[in-house]
């Protein structure tokens, strides 16, 4: 019994401990197509959703770093793919352009819709995707179909709610719950779900177990 007790409670120690850090992070390179990414040797987890959605903060605030992701937001970078290294060759992030943006052509928008879903199709190295959604805001039609995409293209994807602070906690909630009877139109199972705050500093640590976990599967 008590060796059993040992041997448990030793496993769950290191599990635990294998909480991913973050030693290290550095901005790497933009590219403006899957075919010109780094090459695929390593995993790889991707950020999108529209923009200002709190994509920048929130990759700064898992990484530990102030202005890691704001290299990426200078003009001429938001519509590339942008790479980051994490803790020197274990893993690649990925700051991807948003989708949705109002003020472009037809035909500018179709070509970013291919670059966003040739890199999410095509990504070899690609183990999860998450896709922010502010808080703030009852379901939106672009979110809902962009995560519907997801789905039905079968890629990996956990939702990401951010901005939890800037509203009272039953507003988030209202918003969250109302997003999730949408998707369960569609489907059966709901994706893994995250509620952060950058600001608060909130969310961050289950997004890291959940990185961790899905690189020790
Ligand atoms: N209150 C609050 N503001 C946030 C949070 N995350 C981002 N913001 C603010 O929202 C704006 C857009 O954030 P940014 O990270 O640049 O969004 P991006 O365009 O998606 O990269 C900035 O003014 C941020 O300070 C958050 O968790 N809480
Ligand atoms: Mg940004």
């Amino acid at each position: 019994m008590s060796a059993i007790h040992d041997m448990l409670f030793s496993i769950n120690v290191i599990c635990t401990l294998i909480v991913m850090l973050v030693k290290q992070a550095n901005y790497l390179i933009s590219s403006p197509r899957v075919e010109q990414c780094p090459v695929p040797d390593r995993p790889e987890f991707a950020f999108i959703g529209r923009s200002n959605v709190g994509k920048s903060s929130l990759i700064n605030m898992l990484a530990n770093q102030k202005d890691l992701a704001k290299t990426s937001s200078s003009p001429g970078k938001t519509q590339m793919i942008n790479h980051f290294e994490i803790n020197r060759k274990e893993q690649y992030w990925v700051d991807l352009p948003g989708y949705g943006y109002a003020k472009v052509s037809k035909k500018q928008r179709q070509s970013f819709h291919s670059m966003i879903w040739n890199y999410l199709e095509g990504r070899e190295n690609l183990v999860n995707l998450f896709a922010l959604i502010d808080s703030r805001h009852k379901p939106q039609q672009i979110d809902l179909e962009f995560i519907n995409d997801l789905g039905a293209r079968n890629i990996p994807f956990a939702i990401v709610f951010t901005k939890s602070d800037k509203s009272k906690q039953s507003d988030v909630m209202k918003n969250v719950n109302a997003f999730n009877a949408e998707l369960m139109k569609r489907w059966e199972e709901l994706p893994p779900m995250f509620l952060t705050s950058a600001v608060k500093k909130r969310g961050g640590e289950q997004m890291l177990e959940f990185m961790t976990e899905l690189l020790t599967k």
